[in-house]
């Protein structure tokens, strides 16, 4: 069937389709006709159409239609690899009537094309494009007419593309046995040809909006927001406007900053050659702070473009938040910091990978969450890693909105890259004008970076593993820095992580060293981390019964990706620090215990020695579907300990511990971020594993502001002597104007020589507005307790929290669906340290 005998069953079939332009919401003159919604997909040249949702992709159009089962399940992932070898067309019909066609331009505006497409419009070929990364516009005026119009656009598989240039000409990468090789080749996210935490999924589609814009006389190019922060009366803006005409006319910008919606500054600029630049004043600023220093205020600055009847042509809404920021080198008391608004500050945070690997499924809402999370624990910082997608507008507003700043990578990694090939270059360039354009206003960029560890693969020449050093600087100082600097002049930029005193330290994951690794180095940790599996129903979620018969199941093994036998690794060193689990999901829980106990052991220790250390930011926050990781929340956004671990490792004031087993003594450390100094009491006790008190003492401090000191150093010899190294306890206390700040528990030895009693739980419970308040008390210490609901869900305010006699806990549990006292009684689970190994509990 040739296109246009197929098109009349596709016009008919797609009849609902049909749409007019619409005035795009904030402006009169641009018109926007959205080609979102239903499409159709078929295999290029098959005839078996099946609808399509755009933005989307291939694997989640064929999941919907029921032609593939859950990716995620078992290991459906390889019997799925025929998706990403395929090449797949989508099309879609629409209406266009003769008054639209009648405006100076209209374009196809497609904001994400996953990668390698063939655009037509009404059987004509418009272009072909390579980089899912960048927005592309084509004129379509010549080539659509009044009435019906078809859209159909071919992609093909990256995979035989890039077998050929690697053929060719290979390039020396890092990939896992089962991952494609020459991905670098292309321009698409790098981890969806899978990564150590993640599965392959080779994506095609239309990811992000499709749209025509039609305008006449011109429309707004370009907006940048320039600060200057030096002078008396305020903040001044420099906007620079540069517009795109159809003709010649006299064009005005008017630029409006506005706060809550009221003006704070005004001003109309002639436009002289398609560019403008307005000078604004903003007296009395409100800056911008990382959360945990100050608000987040922001301001919006519009700009109109008028013509000469002083009819809005086009509008352009940014909002920007005032602040300066600094990244200061290292000398011999610093590591590298980030400075905002001059004051420099540790960096408490994680690394962010895709969420999903169909990007298209991952909402607003989610993003939001997760940022609120990460805000929650007490982090100020994520670092967007190089590997996945430049991330979205809804991420980036959240972090806003919620003060976490971002290490902003751009999306290369652990590759070398092709720079000494000028298509690649040229395309790149485009790449990055594209996305520092569409993000560089946001407050919460602290650092755009070239890439994720390309500089380990980078030696002076390049050979069969290395990437050659010229090529590097020219691809990512030149090309990349270049662009930067010019695209955003007041950004920080650095070719690498870790690559300008930031460290990424893996000795203990991937070199089998004890945590105590953790504590043989001082800086700006960008990069460390451990793995652990994630909570029972998340595994459940892609297990049957035989395959939870142990960790080390085929399938759990498919769903870990780190090389040289990840759940191995994991389990090695539970049996270095904690006695055996007792079944397979009291070692899911451990895992995580272990991965909270290890990740604490640096982040204390590094914040103990503020400011020789002056940031960590973990290896990795989230996940992009149900695995073993090293994530502190999970695919489904399930909290692992760690992540309540970390609100209390990154507290605002944290009192911690530095055991010496050798000299049997505790260095007590206190730490504040506080921006002033206060007044604070520390209180030690060491009790036996009953929770009898062996010593005790209390002493008033002053912490002074942003300051790391030891403030006691406790002696245990003595009670070691008497009790027994394995039989002590040390409880920290750290309480601020009377208020409690933070808790620890320090031992002499790893948790597994504990000799704990049964603790005897107990959950009181009470109904509050939204949820239950469950107040836990213990007979004998309980160490990392937790809650869960049998088949529910739930948000809980604290959780792996140790307990002592006569200190009862109380923890807020919000279930995800309503539940009577009842229901809430029965479902409700308390676990210790102590169930995860005592096989009669
Ligand atoms: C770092 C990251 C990732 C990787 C992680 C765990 O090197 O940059 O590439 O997933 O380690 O191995």
């Amino acid at each position: 069937m040739n296109f246009t005998g197929r098109m009349n069953i596709f016009a008919a079939a797609l009849i609902s389709l049909a749409s007019c332009f619409a005035h795009r919401a904030d402006a009169a003159g641009v018109q926007i006709l959205s080609l979102n919604g239903p499409w159709q997909v078929a295999l290029t040249g098959g005839n078996e159409w099946l609808p399509a949702k755009v933005p989307g992709c291939i694997h989640t159009d064929l999941l919907a239609a029921g032609r593939i089962s859950d990716p995620f399940y078992r290991d459906n992932e390889r019997t799925i690899q025929w998706v990403g070898e395929t090449n797949w067309t989508y099309r879609r019909a629409f209406e266009v009537s003769a008054a639209d066609l009648a405006h100076d331009r209209v374009l196809l505006r497609c904001e994400g094309l996953d990668t390698l497409a063939t655009v037509r419009v009404n059987g004509r070929e418009l272009a072909r494009t390579d980089n899912m990364f960048r927005t592309w516009e084509f004129d379509v005026k010549p080539v659509l007419k009044t009435g019906t119009n078809a859209i159909e656009i071919s992609f093909e598989s990256v995979l035989p593309y890039i077998q050929k240039c690697n053929a060719e000409r290979t390039l020396p990468e890092w990939a896992g046995p089962h991952e494609p090789k020459g991905r670098a080749w292309v321009r698409k996210e790098p981890c969806n040809f899978g990564w150590d935490w993640g599965p392959v999924f080779i994506t095609c589609g239309i990811w992000k909006n499709i749209e025509l814009v039609a305008f006449d006389e011109a429309r707004l190019a370009d907006v940048a927001v320039l600060q200057d922060h030096s002078g008396k009366k305020g903040v001044k803006l420099a906007v620079q406007i540069a517009v795109e005409t159809t003709h010649s006319s006299a064009l005005q910008a008017l630029v409006t900053v506005t706060q809550d919606r009221q003006p704070v500054a005004q001003s109309t600029v002639n436009l002289v050659d398609g560019k403008a630049a307005a000078d604004l004043m903003v007296a009395h600023p409100q800056l911008w702070w990382p959360a945990g220093m100050g608000k987040q205020p922001l301001y919006e600055v519009r700009v109109d473009l008028l013509n000469a009847n002083h009819e809005v042509l086009d509008s352009s809404v940014k909002r920007i938040g005032l602040r300066t920021i600094e990244l200061l080198p290292a000398d011999q008391t610093h590591s590298i910091r980030f400075a905002v608004n001059g004051v420099p500050f540790f960096a408490k945070g994680a690394n962010w990978i895709p969420s999903d690997p169909f990007a298209s499924r991952v909402t607003p809402e989610k993003l939001r969450r997760y940022v609120a999370d990460a805000v929650a624990v007490n982090m100020n910082t994520l670092r967007f890693w190089g590997g996945g997608y430049y991330e979205e507008d809804a991420l980036y507003d959240a972090c806003d909105e919620m003060g976490v700043l971002v290490w902003a990578d751009c999306k290369f990694a652990c590759s070398s890259y092709p720079a000494f090939d000028d298509k690649f270059m040229e395309n790149v360039r485009q790449e990055i004008r594209d996305n520092v354009r569409r993000l560089r206003h946001h407050p919460s960029i602290a650092v755009w970076c070239g890439n994720n560890e390309i500089s380990l693969l980078t030696k002076p020449e390049w050979s069969a593993e290395s990437m050659g050093k010229a090529d590097y600087d020219k691809l990512f100082s030149g090309l990349i820095g270049g662009e930067i600097k010019a695209l955003a002049p007041q950004a920080l930029y650095v070719p690498g992580s870790p690559e300008v005193g930031d460290l990424h330290f893996w000795q203990v994951w991937h070199g089998g060293k004890s945590f105590d690794a953790y504590r043989t180095l001082n800086g700006f940790m960008s990069e460390f981390g451990f793995q652990s599996f994630p909570e029972p129903k998340t595994v459940d979620s892609y297990t049957t019964n035989e395959d939870r018969t142990s960790l080390h199941t085929p399938i759990m093994d498919w769903h870990q990706r780190s090389a040289g036998n990840g759940n191995k690794k994991i389990s090695d060193m539970m049996e270095r620090y904690f006695q055996p689990a007792k079944d397979f999901d009291s070692a899911l829980w451990l895992s995580q215990i272990l991965q909270g106990y290890g990740i604490k052991t640096g982040a204390e220790f590094w914040r103990q020695n503020m400011p020789q250390s002056m940031g960590c930011i973990y290896w990795q926050y989230n996940d992009c579907w149900p695995v073993a990781s090293w994530s502190s929340v999970d695919y489904y956004g399930r909290r692992k300990a760690l992540h309540y671990m970390a609100r209390r490792f990154y507290a605002p004031v944290l009192v911690s511990g530095l055991e010496d087993t050798t000299n049997q003594s505790v260095a007590i450390y206190v730490t504040s971020d506080l921006l002033k100094s206060s007044p604070g009491r520390l209180t030690w006790e060491v009790t036996d594993p009953k929770g009898a008190s062996l010593t005790r003492g209390t002493e008033k401090l002053k912490l002074p502001a942003q300051t790391s000191r030891c403030a006691k150093q406790l002696d245990l010899r003595e009670l070691a002597e008497k009790h027994g190294a394995s039989n002590l306890l040390v409880w920290l206390k750290m309480e601020v104007r009377g208020q409690p700040a933070s808790e620890n528990l320090v031992t002499l030895v790893y948790p597994k020589e504990l000799a704990l009693a049964d603790p005897g739980l107990k959950p009181a419970i009470r109904k509050t507005q939204d949820g239950f308040r469950v107040t836990l008390t213990a007979k004998s210490p309980a160490l990392w307790t937790w809650l869960t609901l049998k088949n529910a869900d739930a948000g809980f305010s604290d959780n792996f929290v140790h307990l002592r006699p006569g200190s009862p806990v109380e923890i807020v549990v919000k279930p995800s669906h309503p539940m009577t006292d009842a229901e809430f009684a029965s479902a409700l689970q308390v676990h210790s340290l102590f169930d995860t190994y005592n096989p009669s509990r």
